[in-house]
């Protein structure tokens, strides 16, 4: 395929004209349009599905509910290609492993079981009998349960997630690794240790009565687009909206409202941020920090003058514990390692700390800028400690909102896909089924994958995502699931991950979320829950491709009915009737008596938040503050000197490893991934040029050479000593043992890199 490539910077708002005309332009072009303009006018509509794109809540109000990167998550999946058994006969996996992952998707749905020969070096074709028995011969053929992992992406639904993780506990393992271990794990390991509950306490009409929303390191523009509505409008109504973010994004800057056509034609694009500061990758803990410093200034000042303070004391003694301890790590912090960590000058700190102050109900967001760095779980805490000092809890318009990533990721982890479950959870789970479920804890990704590279692991199982490119270290990766005795995917499309297949390798294609799912028991839907803790039903409308497709829940199944058999479970009565395992997560998660009943609410049910009603699941059952230092550094501290930090993020024409496109249109960037964002000053300082290609390396402390070449520099808003450029390309620079402390997220948003001119051609894969 041929691409034009250009960097040109993108002036107008995002959202408007440009965004009405690219969904289009993917409706139209995706070979189904009329279909895929049904499916567009039902998502998240009452018994439409669920838009598969992000975990942003549905008001319900709108009548086209869906935004750009929705319809293009809608339309890559309801594509009428297909990669069928022809195609692999065609095509060897060392053939296909050459080609770019926008190249892989693109070819469309898999629509039949296919096994790896390794003689041939082809998928050929594999009856689902046949492949449920193999599955069953390698796990009965397993030492023990634990050398078996079963990793998910969170677009599995509640009911396919969790008869897989009774699955995987019936036979024995907690080796639940998932994509939120690559995600938001530091946002649920910091508020449970914080607040007592791993989840957002905020609802999405809460954003219609903030006086101030602070989005700290994330992208909706691009990530989560129906967010901009809720900030837009909250704007509307005066609040204001402050943005931490290392690079400017459009998105935050303004924003036209596509589905308000008069907005669009005359290009009212409301501004969004009212202020927006820009501190160094990592440095929003310090930032936080800062802003606490200065607001316990004027706290003290206003005491001693014998006036009220500033801090919400009533909510404080009540309801919190360790604020003398976090006032010492505050006292002891002082001004230079803040200014210095953060980028940021004591006068904008200062600055944002007054917002704050000003402000009677706060809402502060975020996600992966935050979530993907080695402190990460105590920038979180950080953020609830300020929240805490201003009772930002327990009422409207105001509170903590992690914003999810993947459409179900969050329901997974309700369902038990946990590889730390709690005992609680066990103890129903087993007395339920009659059964000791394992207790140990089991592997999460970086974990699972260090496993397979010691040779402990026999199979993996995936429902579902893209481990080879969406986990770190890629060459390492890829040798992991190399090692494996059998890898099986259950997959809509081709991906990297069934290129390097282990001894020997499955590929089950599964139905969408799009997709009409019809068992023996009839038509079925399926259940997610939203960042909001929204639990709703979602049915899919499309006609599935391929008669020998079959619905996640399905595929589930018949693996655990090969490998179990009928004795504990009648699973394949479950896949043939939803209800039945609605009717068993009712008996065993809290939360969900009556499901079944409660999923014809128009909109979802609320599953309810303890730390929201000031209830906390602590040790002291309060609110704790954490009173960490600031990192002495982001890096092992035998790297003596750091040229440049740098984030691996997303473009706007991708789903994570999925590739819709080469452009990356806010940012000004057309036809092209191989690009790093960099200060023009710095540039300068190098001695590089705009345009100039060059190879980055990582520097790190094990001996391992870790470099990717040839990428184009782009002059960007970002400041010195950091630099961006996308992921999945850059997954080769992150150091797989580099990981979150008490989350073990991998660092994807701080790599200590160095930049030379490039040698050599680029090695980049084949479009
Ligand atoms: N269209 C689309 N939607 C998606 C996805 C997608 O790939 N495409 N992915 C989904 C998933 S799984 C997730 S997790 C979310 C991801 O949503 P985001 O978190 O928005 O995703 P990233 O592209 O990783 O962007 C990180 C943002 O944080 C900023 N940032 C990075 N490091 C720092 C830092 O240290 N401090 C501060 N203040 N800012 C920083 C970056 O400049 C960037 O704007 O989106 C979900 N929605
Ligand atoms: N360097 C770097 N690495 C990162 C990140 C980063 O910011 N930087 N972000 C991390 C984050 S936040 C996340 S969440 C992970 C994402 O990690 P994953 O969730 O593993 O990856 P995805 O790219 O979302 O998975 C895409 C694949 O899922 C399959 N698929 C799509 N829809 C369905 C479906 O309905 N059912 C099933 N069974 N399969 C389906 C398709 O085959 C597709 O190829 O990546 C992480 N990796
Ligand atoms: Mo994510």
């Amino acid at each position: 395929m041929k691409f034009k490539r250009k960097i040109k910077p993108y002036r107008a708002a995002a959202g408007g004209w440009g965004s009405l005309e690219a969904t289009t332009r993917f409706v139209l072009d995706s070979k189904a349009a009329l279909k895929n303009m049904r499916n567009l006018m039902r998502m998240n509509k009452a018994r439409g599905f669920d838009c598969p794109g992000c975990a942003w809540g549905d008001d319900n109000k709108s009548t086209f509910s869906f935004c750009e990167n929705g319809a293009k998550a809608v339309t890559w999946e309801a594509t009428r290609r297909v990669v069928d058994t022809d195609f692999f006969a065609q095509h060897s996996v060392t053939k296909l492993y050459a080609q770019s992952d926008y190249f892989l998707e693109y070819q469309g749905r898999l629509t039949h079981p296919l096994r790896y020969n390794a003689e041939t070096d082809h998928y050929e074709p594999i009856g689902w009998d046949d492949a449920f028995a193999l599955i069953a011969q390698h796990i009965k053929a397993m030492d023990n349960p634990d050398q078996m992992e079963l990793y998910t992406s969170g677009r599995a639904s509640n009911e396919a997630s969790w008869l897989y993780q009774l699955f995987g506990r019936l036979v024995g393992t907690n080796n639940f690794p998932d994509c939120s271990n690559m995600c938001h794990e530091a946002s649920g390991a910091g508020l449970k240790r914080s607040i007592g509950v791993g989840k957002g306490t905020i609802r999405l009409d809460d954003f219609d009565h903030a006086d101030a929303i602070f989005v700290f390191g994330q992208n909706p523009g691009t990530n989560h687009p129906r967010m901009l509505h809720s900030l837009r409008h909250a704007a509307d109504h005066g609040a204001k909206i402050v943005t931490f973010n290392t690079l400017r994004e459009r998105g935050l800057e303004r924003f036209a409202d596509p589905q308000k056509p008069l907005e669009v034609v005359t290009s009212m694009a409301g501004t969004i941020s009212s202020t927006y500061y820009q501190p160094n990758l990592g440095g929003d803990m310090a930032a936080v920090r800062g802003m606490v410093k200065a607001l316990l200034e004027t706290h003290r000042a206003r005491l001693a003058a014998g006036e009220k303070g500033l801090f919400d004391e009533a909510f404080i003694n009540a309801t919190t514990h360790g604020i003398e301890a976090y006032f010492d790590a505050v006292d002891n912090t002082d001004w230079m390692q803040i200014v210095q960590q953060s980028g940021l000058s004591e006068a904008q700190i200062r600055e944002a700390a007054a917002i704050y102050q000003s402000a009677d109900r706060v809402i502060i967001t975020w996600a992966m800028g935050i979530t993907q760095h080695k402190h990460s779980v105590d920038t979180v805490r950080e953020i609830v400690n300020l929240q805490l000092l201003f009772g930002q809890l327990g009422k409207k318009g105001a509170g903590l909102c992690p914003v999810r990533g993947h459409s179900n990721v969050q329901g997974n982890r309700t369902m038990g896909i946990d590889e730390k479950p709690s005992k609680a959870f066990l103890d129903a789970l087993g007395s339920h089924f009659g059964f000791e479920p394992p207790r140990e804890h089991g592997h999460n990704t970086v974990e699972a994958l260090n496993a397979m590279l010691r040779d402990e692991i026999k199979v993996l199982i995936a429902l579902g995502g893209n481990l080879a490119a969406a986990a770190p270290d890629s060459p390492r990766t890829e040798e992991a699931l190399q090692r494996c005795g059998l890898t099986v995917h259950i997959s809509t499309k081709l991906n990297r991950s069934h290129l390097v297949p282990g001894a020997e390798s499955l590929i089950l294609p599964t139905l969408g979320r799009t997709e009409r799912d019809i068992q023996a028991g009839g038509n079925q839907f399926i259940t997610v829950e939203d960042s909001f803790s929204m639990v709703h039903a979602s049915e899919g409308i499309g006609i599935p491709l391929a008669e020998t497709q079959r619905s996640e829940t399905a595929i589930v199944a018949g693996i655990a009915h090969a490998v179990l058999g009928d004795e504990k479970v009648q699973w394949l009565d479950l896949a043939a009737d939803y209800n039945l395992i609605r009717n068993h997560i009712a008996a065993t998660i809290p939360g969900f008596a009556d499901f079944n009943l409660k999923c014809d609410q128009p909109g979802g049910f609320y599953l309810g938040n303890a730390a929201a009603e000031l209830r906390f699941n602590t040790p002291t059952q309060k609110a704790e503050f954490s009173s960490a230092a600031l990192p002495a550094s982001l890096f092992p501290q035998d790297i003596a000197e750091v040229p440049f930090t740098l984030q691996t993020l997303r473009s706007h024409d991708q789903y994570n490893t999925t590739i819709y496109g080469l452009d990356d249109r806010y940012r000004g960037v057309y036809g092209q991934r191989e690009v790093v964002f960099i200060n023009p000053e710095d540039m300068q300082a190098q001695g590089f040029s705009e345009g100039q290609l060059v190879d980055i390396e990582t520097l790190w402390n094990d001996g391992i050479t870790r470099r990717v070449t040839g990428f184009k520099l782009v002059p960007y808003n970002i400041p010195r000593g950091n630099l961006a450029a996308y992921y999945p390309e850059t997954n080769p620079l992150v150091p797989l043992n580099s990981f979150g402390d008490g989350s073990g997220t991998p660092t994807s948003k701080s790599v200590p890199v160095k930049l030379e001119l490039a040698v050599s051609a680029p090695t980049q894969r084949i479009a």
